[in-house]
């Protein structure tokens, strides 16, 4: 089909744990625009998710990666550079932090779960965009993903907000990085919205509740309107825009 803005294009996506994931309604987007995508997936696991749910994508690639092992991230761009060359776009939908830390105090994150927390959700970034830039050799968009909870405090939030905070400046730092190559960096806030990351959430259908009453727009963020702010930052319409944070949260940052 003509006319598809992502025709050409090799956008990978990480992150995809089953079909209510972010970087799945991404994908969705990016698919239908004409991208080739390449998911990579974290463990056995999520092997068989990946594999049904991009069954019928035409050129799709898939490959494990572990973001805490140098060697996978490594093995990982390998492979991207003898499988399609050139690199236009990176998805990073991937997050992680105990349990055990999204509840109570922050006062009482213990060292080893805020490592944890920032190694997954914060290094992995860096770790990718370094490797990233190397294949980006016609320019290209780098999106990952933010949320509310690491402008300001948000009841449990804890140390995914400190470590959102850390992978908003990444964002920054590595757009000034990147820029010169003509590689954007950007992050979606998305507002909440029912993942896997979300399940166990005590009190997710009350956070939802107050979003419909109070954000500007009256609803939750849908996936699919998450999906297409992630096209137009792989797009060309968006080519003037870097570092840069955008709400997709039915306005709901702007309430005091
Ligand atoms: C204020 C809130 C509610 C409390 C905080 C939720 C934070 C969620 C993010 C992290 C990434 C969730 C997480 O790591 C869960 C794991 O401990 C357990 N789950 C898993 O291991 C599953 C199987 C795998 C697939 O998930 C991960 N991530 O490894 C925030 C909410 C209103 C909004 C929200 C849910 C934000 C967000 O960052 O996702």
């Amino acid at each position: 089909m003509s006319g598809q803005i992502l025709k050409g294009k090799n956008i990978l996506v990480m992150g995809v744990a089953n079909k209510r994931s972010i970087a799945w309604a991404i994908a969705n987007s990016l698919y239908r625009e004409g991208a080739r995508l390449i998911f990579t997936y974290q463990g056995e696991r999520f092997e068989k998710n990946i594999l049904e749910l991009a069954e019928e994508m035409d050129n799709k690639l898939i490959y494990p990666c572990d973001v805490t092992k140098d060697k996978e991230i490594s093995a990982l761009f390998q492979f991207l550079k003898e499988e399609v060359g050139v690199l236009h776009g990176v998805v990073h939908s991937i997050a992680h932090a105990k349990v055990e830390e999204l509840e109570g105090k922050y006062a009482n994150t213990s060292r080893d779960g805020y490592l944890m927390a920032q190694e997954i959700s914060v290094y992995s970034l860096v770790a990718v965009a370094r490797e990233a830039e190397k294949l980006m050799t016609e320019g290209g968009s780098i999106i990952a993903m933010t949320y509310l909870g690491g402008e300001r405090v948000v009841q449990n939030y804890n140390v995914m907000g400190v470590a959102k905070a850390a992978l908003e400046s990444s964002v920054q730092y590595l757009a000034n990085d990147l820029g010169p190559n003509q590689i954007r960096v950007n992050a979606i806030s998305a507002g909440p919205i029912r993942t896997l990351a979300a399940k166990g959430v005590k009190d997710f259908n009350t956070i939802l509740h107050q979003i419909e009453e109070k954000a500007p727009l009256r609803r939750t963020t849908d996936a699919s309107e998450v999906g297409d702010t992630a096209l137009f930052l792989m797009s060309d319409w968006s080519r003037g825009i870097t570092g840069e944070v955008i709400h997709v949260d039915s306005g709901y940052h702007i309430l005091g």
